[in-house]
């Protein structure tokens, strides 16, 4: 069974929400003036701000790069690729971006998956905010398969990088002394590792 994940934004790790309120939703803000004291000598400048929220993502390919999907039969003590990505489609950076997956929920999921090896990370151009297409499997694997380069995480909770995987939990920015994930502007960013099926 696939596992549900975690994206946390400037949150502490264990949340749920995808973001804060005043991280989502339209906000106005509005300037007054006057001239010697007069109203309506100075119109108001009004300005209004889309707030985006951001979505994580969670893809599981095969050993050829083929996206298995949800409900799909898989094998015991089968190694398979588990993908997590955060889309910034914003002109701006976002700070301080934290991700989870626990790859052993509680019942009836216990002892689903065990890390396997390869865990890392890479990022992707969103241009004009428009990230790589990830509509179809075909898609999927265009983009996995790309020739941007997925950099090696340690495994460890250290100073090394932004990720860990620390018994059944994977944990990406900020945790302890681990490091954390500002976003580039315009940027996918993206974290897999192999796990085994239990
Ligand atoms: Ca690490």
């Amino acid at each position: 069974m696939l596992k549900k994940s975690k994206i946390i934004l400037g949150a502490l790790l264990g949340a749920l929400s995808i973001s804060t309120a005043a991280l989502a939703g339209i906000i106005t803000n509005t300037g007054t003036g006057t001239i010697g004291g007069v109203l309506l000598t100075v119109t108001e400048g009004v300005v209004t701000f889309d707030v985006q929220t951001f979505a994580v993502k969670k893809i599981a390919f095969d050993l050829n790069n083929d996206e298995i999907v949800t409900g799909a039969k898989v094998a015991k003590g089968q190694i398979i690729w588990m993908v997590l990505y955060v889309d910034n489609i914003t002109p701006g950076q976002v700070s301080d971006l934290r991700l989870s997956d626990n790859l052993n929920l509680g019942p009836p999921d216990v002892n689903s998956f065990d890390y396997d090896s390869t865990f890392s990370w890479k990022t992707s151009p969103c241009p004009a905010g428009t990230c790589p297409a990830m509509v179809t499997s075909a898609d999927k694997k265009t983009w996995f398969t790309n020739v941007e380069v997925w950099n090696v995480l340690s495994v460890g909770l250290d100073v090394l990088d932004t990720g860990s995987i620390v018994a059944d939990l994977v944990t990406i920015g900020t945790n302890g002394v681990q490091l954390p994930v500002n976003m580039t502007a315009n940027t996918r960013y993206a974290y897999r590792f192999k796990v085994k099926i239990n």
